[in-house]
């Protein structure tokens, strides 16, 4: 445990442009609430803040979508997230958002203060410009190729493909996304943070803080070895904090400028006593993010601090992966998400379910994927078998023999000191790897004691021995009693809401973590309470609804302007229709798909085309598994001449598309009323 006198920890500011999925809640409000809930149950300090981040274009791009006044965006989607938070059981100590007078003031006041020191470069420079629109395009509002990785949909601001951060200028054909239109270059003035100038600090900052998780450091690493360049802290808009200068009209903070500030602000409102949480070096300052938010929580907002002055830097900055769903990335534009405030609403009152898989499950060091049906597993193999079976059995027992009073344990056995000697050690195991953001491995452990107390029932098994032995039933059932007490204490970070029905069935008030270890925590004689199902089967038919809901609001909306290969090759010489002609594609169906030996490139397939059933190789086993393709519609050439791929005959050519990144994909019908055998014209 670290030396600190308190705790400031934040989650990012989420957008108020729209609900909160699955993603937001296992990259960083799901973590962090574990850590701060653990925290304050060993009786720490401990501030933990967030709020909505309520500027910047994503704001304005939704309001022109919603045809409303961004104010209104702000207004909806902030209470949604809001009451999303409550209900989901994240414990902040304020929610707040950055539209809140307290927040300008802050924001316009800490812009305010670098500028008097001159740490600001002032420049005039040539932005993008929609002539059409009339307006400057500030990172959102444009969009381009990205010169690193060739994603041709990445934003003026950043390539969401591979993260790199990118300003409008880098990309290649720009493209409004206001009109459509190609932007024209207008000059403007701007006020810099010269982050070339500071690298020297933020080196020494980050190199002093080799302990952040790999993925964080090498992200900063590598932004650092690549030089770091000056960044434009204002921004012509009129949606934000505005620029507290005389010579600064239609302008306003750029929005990773004051979102940031949001935690300080926040903080204000929270307590007249925010300067410890902020400046007293007996702090701890920890942001929880998404792997996006790196740069800014690791160099842009601590470049800020350290002009400030006065303030401690943040000394991690645990940042997790992204979560997958069904095997394809979130997106919200796609609507490919699970929304929370749905999931609340389809499955009411078990928010620690989820709280638990995705916890489980959690993007902590690579990217992850949440389905459905490991969803439904977990609940039914782990939480309903394990963890509540556990609880129910001793419960109903205890209540059989002892009237549902905690027995004597009067003589132990060694066993008895084993299983003692073994759960004192889980407060530690857990806590430590709470204290090391290693929280799937945490939850882990809490399961392994749920497991321990099942095998201590199942080698003693006090049902059979009550007869002849009642005294040593008194004994199990007092030890299971025991573990039961000490799960609802260390479950309570995970599953604040099963640890308080757990509560209320052992009858006692919620335990603090540094009570827990112990075989004492329930005294002999204490009435235990009224019975409560902790967990509860998920049925094969609730899992089927949510995958149908899935794919039914699904938006297949075609990429958005814009969307061509970076370097599209030219096309090849013209033929005439008789050339085409002879080419034979049919509609056709995979029916069977199976790894070749010895070739990592090639699938056989069996395939359905109509006119007969065959087998095709195909090159496509770097991009596409065999499980997932079996009973997909695709295009065969099928009269292309048979050969010979590693001896198996190969009778036609699926018909791929390349993307710039090499990737194969299906050309195949979209309309689900294609026919096998039909004919591609
Ligand atoms: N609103 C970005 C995001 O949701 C952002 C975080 C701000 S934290 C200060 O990705
Ligand atoms: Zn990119």
């Amino acid at each position: 445990m670290h030396s600190y006198k308190r705790h400031t920890v934040t989650a990012a500011l989420p957008y108020a442009n729209g609900g909160l999925h699955i993603g937001h809640i296992a990259g960083c409000y799901l973590p962090a609430d574990i850590y701060v809930r653990y925290l304050r149950s060993r009786g720490k300090d401990i501030l933990f803040i967030c709020g909505s981040d309520e500027h910047g274009v994503p704001i304005t791009i939704r309001a022109r979508k919603e045809n409303c006044t961004p104010q209104e965006i702000v207004d909806k989607y902030h209470s949604l997230m809001k009451r999303t938070f409550e209900e989901f059981g994240i414990a902040f100590s304020i929610y707040s958002r950055t539209s809140s007078p307290v927040h300008h003031q802050t924001a316009s006041d800490f812009f305010k203060k670098l500028y008097d020191k001159g740490v600001f470069t002032e420049s005039v420079t040539e932005q993008y410009y929609d002539a059409k629109a009339n307006q400057f395009l500030a990172d959102r509002y444009i969009t381009g190729t990205c010169p690193k990785c060739g994603n041709p949909n990445a934003y003026g601001d950043q390539c969401e493909r591979c993260g790199t951060s990118l300003s409008p200028m880098d990309l290649i054909n720009p493209v409004s996304t206001l009109s459509g239109e190609k932007p024209i270059l207008k000059e403007t003035k701007n006020w810099f943070l010269p982050l070339d100038k500071l690298q020297p600090q933020i080196e020494a900052y980050i190199n002093s803080h080799d302990d952040w998780k790999p993925n964080v450091f090498g992200q900063c690493k590598s932004w650092l070895n690549q030089g770091l360049q000056p960044r434009a802290m204002t921004r012509d808009l009129d949606w934000g904090v505005k620029v507290p200068l005389k010579d600064a009209e239609g302008k306003v903070l750029y929005v990773w400028f004051d979102a940031p500030i949001g935690y300080i602000s926040a903080t204000k409102e929270l307590t007249k006593d925010w300067e410890k949480y902020w400046k007293d070096k007996d702090t701890r300052l920890i942001h929880f993010i998404g792997k996006d938010n790196i740069v800014f929580h690791c160099i842009i907002f601590p470049s800020m601090l350290m002009c400030d002055g006065e303030y401690i830097l943040p000394d991690n900055v645990p940042a997790n992966e992204f979560l997958n769903l069904e095997g394809e990335k979130i997106s919200t534009s796609r609507n490919w998400a699970v929304w929370v405030h749905e999931y609340l609403e389809d499955f009411p009152g078990k928010q620690d379910v989820l709280r638990y898989v995705l916890c489980a499950n959690a993007p902590e060091t690579k990217d992850n994927d949440f389905t459905w049906a490991d969803f439904q597993t977990r609940n039914n193999s782990e939480l309903v078998a394990i963890l509540g079976n556990f609880v129910h059995r001793t419960n109903v027992l205890t209540k059989k023999y002892f009237d549902g009073k905690v027995p004597a344990a009067l003589e132990y056995e060694k066993s008895d000191l084993i299983l003692m000697e073994e759960m004192s050690r889980f407060p530690k195991k857990i806590g430590d790897a709470i204290e090391a953001f290693h929280f799937r491995e945490a939850l882990a452990e809490l399961m392994n004691l749920a497991r321990l107390g099942n095998k201590y029932l199942a080698d003693n098994e006090p049902w059979k021995v009550y007869n002849t032995n009642p005294q040593r039933v008194q004994v199990v059932l007092n030890l299971s009693l025991q573990i039961c007490a000490n799960l609802s204490a260390l479950m309570r970070p995970f599953m604040p809401f099963t640890s308080d029905k757990l509560c209320s069935l052992l009858n006692i008030a919620p335990l603090n973590w540094d009570a827990a270890g112990k075989a004492d925590m329930l005294r002999e004689g204490h009435q235990l309470g009224e019975p409560v199902m902790l967990f509860e089967k998920i049925e094969d038919f609730q899992i089927e609804k949510q995958i149908m809901k899935l794919h039914h609001t699904k938006v297949d909306n075609q990429p958005p302007v814009g969307a061509t290969l970076a370097v599209a090759r030219p096309q090849k010489p013209e033929i005439v229709f008789e050339d085409f002609e002879k080419m034979d594609i049919r509609v056709a169906t995979i029916t069977a798909a199976e790894k070749v030996q010895g070739a990592d490139k090639l699938l056989k397939l069996t395939v359905n085309t109509g006119i007969d059933v065959r087998t095709v190789v195909s090159g496509i086993a770097k991009y596409h598994k065999p499980e997932d393709i079996v009973g997909k519609q695709v295009c065969l050439l099928v009269n292309l001449a048979p050969r010979k791929l590693k001896g198996i005959e190969s009778q036609g050519m699926i018909l791929m598309a390349e993307n710039s990144d090499g990737k194969l994909i299906f050309v195949a019908p979209t309309d689900i009323n294609a026919e096998n055998g039909g004919i591609v014209k």
